[in-house]
């Protein structure tokens, strides 16, 4: 039973739609998750961005330059975790769609062949990075310096704020899996990867 997330109303910052319905990526990832993860989590992050930047610069920003100019200051940890969380969720929102996994095709496939070996071994080191992200945080495809690479961050941190451009990402906080699988993170991350990748998006990333 999903409640239907409001959309915040006050502030610059925006809870982007789901990019899906809630119960799209069933039963791999359930309503009653989407419903809390997105409904409940993403927008407390949104709501705490408006709250916390309010009246200062970076209320005139767009969401993508509040992360990298947190990120510069310590004393904006508070902005810097807000916003990360924002940007880090609606991109994994988008890096999963129904009927997703599969394999990538055209100028993707042939980076990922050059940069990994196979799309079998990226697949595997993504899974391998989002298993032993110790503690909340994420695993992602990134390009960095024209060359693929997979990584992963702690809390919420994003290859954004490090000068990396991101493909995909998956969120491995308890939040993402903890209603549909407990404690079982590989089995989340093998869905993730076999049943859900947006490889279509990944390709929009990288870029023509
Ligand atoms: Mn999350």
């Amino acid at each position: 039973m999903a409640t239907p997330a409001q959309a915040s109303t006050t502030g610059p910052f925006t809870l982007p739609p789901l990019p899906y319905k809630d119960d799209a990526l069933a039963p791999f990832i359930t309503p009653n998750t989407l419903s809390f993860h997105y409904g409940k989590h993403h927008k407390a992050y949104v709501d705490n961005l408006n709250k916390m930047s309010d009246g200062k610069p970076y209320a005139k920003m767009s969401l993508e330059e509040v992360v990298k100019a947190s990120a510069k200051e310590a004393a904006d940890a508070g902005i810097f975790n807000n916003s990360a969380q924002v940007w880090n969720h609606t991109f994994y929102w988008n890096s999963m769609k129904p009927n997703g996994g599969g394999a990538p095709t055209g100028k993707l496939l042939e980076k990922i062949a050059a940069d990994f070996g196979s799309v079998d071994a990226l697949k595997t080191q993504f899974a391998e990075a989002a298993k032993t992200q110790f503690g909340s945080g994420w695993a992602w495809l990134v390009l960095d310096g024209g060359k693929l690479k997979v990584t992963k961050t702690g809390n919420a941190d994003s290859p954004i704020a490090h000068g990396q451009k991101p493909l995909l990402t998956c969120d491995v906080w308890e939040h993402a899996y903890y209603l549909d699988f407990q404690n079982r993170r590989p089995d989340y991350v093998a869905a993730f990867v076999d049943k859900l990748i947006n490889w279509e998006f990944a390709a929009a990333n990288l870029g023509r």
